[in-house]
């Protein structure tokens, strides 16, 4: 971060992905982003947002540029949003507006939730040039800055801590927070296999309200999701990655089936998913430790001993040589990227 006129004031930050054990599928308040249950996540090292905020007078309202493009109104719609709350949050609303320079090192829209490292990003790079405009207000903290990530996407609370995250349920929106469980600093890894970078055709957004809307076990969802739930975190707290894999693949399996039983039904899984979840049943019968999950994607992601990733890394890249697999270890909390870092990075 360098501290220059707030004119031309620029904080850059580098935010991580989170992949979930305990899926988040539907709000119960679209507006404010309040979940229909607590969900449950692992942070990842190896795929991550940069972003970098900087105050520009000479802009007449917020813009983001992806990869250097500039995006339309349309899509710089929500980060405008999540902007406004800090100008509200730190009483400036005349601050100049701000230029978003952001660069996904995840996939984009394959199900690897490129939108929870991006939001994450933008709130954390947020609150530093907010409180560098506004020294004179206190310090937001780390659960309340989970709250504004919130508003951008919901999956974006979880990256605000590193390791497992629980995101509460909470009573309303202030207490609907992000809770760092358990840094991950152990014998734990994730193995994704990328199926298809493509985008996809139902966007999460629009799957979870569709399925809370008519799925005839969205109700059973809700309730099986709280167990799974008390399952994980007792593998957490155990250090067992066996029991956490095992509610992990079965709270999975209750999450597509909601989509299989929705009106009409849909669902993101694809043969080849099924081809890989079969591989990872296969591996798992001659005693290799890996579970399966999947998000809103055909992606499959394999939760295994990092002392094991490397052999389900060669075992997955020799049965499926077409399939793109990312290696990953837990990740850590937002950080701040200096502006030489930047540079060297992105020119
Ligand atoms: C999750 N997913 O818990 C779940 C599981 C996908 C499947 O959070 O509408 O991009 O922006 O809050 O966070 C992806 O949905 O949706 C997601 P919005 P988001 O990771």
């Amino acid at each position: 971060m360098v501290s220059q006129s707030l004119d031309t004031l620029s904080v850059a930050t580098r935010a991580h992905t989170n992949i979930a054990l305990i899926k988040y599928w539907g709000k119960r308040d679209d507006a404010l982003y309040l979940p229909t249950s607590t969900s449950l996540s692992l942070t990842l090292d190896s795929l991550y947002t940069d972003m970098r905020l900087t105050f520009d007078s000479r802009l007449s309202a917020d813009e983001l540029h992806l990869a250097g493009e500039k995006q339309d109104e349309a899509s710089t719609a929500k980060v405008a949003l999540v902007l406004s709350l800090f100008r509200e949050r730190y009483n400036c609303p005349d601050a100049s507006a701000v230029r978003v320079e952001s660069h996904n090192h995840v996939p984009t829209a394959a199900g690897l939730a490129s939108s929870s490292s991006g939001f994450a990003a933008l709130a954390f790079a947020a609150r530093a040039l907010f409180e560098a405009a506004r020294p004179d207000i206190p310090r937001m903290s780390d659960t309340e800055l989970s709250t504004f990530a919130r508003r951008g996407s919901g999956s974006a609370t979880r990256s605000i801590f590193g390791g497992f995250v629980e995101w509460s349920y909470g009573t309303g929106s202030s207490d609907s927070v992000a809770v760092p469980l358990d840094n991950a600093d152990w014998d734990v890894a994730m193995v994704v296999a990328a199926i298809s970078t493509q985008h996809k055709k139902i966007s999460s957004t629009y799957g979870m309200k569709h399925t809370a809307a008519t799925s005839a076990f969205y109700s059973l969802w809700r309730e099986a999701s709280e167990k799974d739930l008390q399952e994980v975190l007792a593998g957490i707290k155990q250090r067992d990655i066996d029991v956490i894999g095992a509610a992990m693949e079965a709270n999975c399996m209750k999450f597509h089936a909601t989509m299989f039983a929705a009106n009409p039904p849909f669902t993101y899984m694809t043969s080849k998913s099924m081809q890989v979840i079969e591989f990872v049943h296969a591996l798992r019968d001659e005693g290799v430790s890996a579970y399966f999950t999947m998000d809103a994607g055909p992606n499959v992601k394999i939760l295994c001993r990092r002392s094991d990733q490397a052999v389900v890394h060669e075992r997955l890249a020799a049965a499926f040589p077409d399939i793109t697999l990312f290696d990953a270890t837990p990740g850590s909390a937002p950080e701040l990227l200096s502006e030489q870092q930047w540079s060297e990075l992105y020119g």
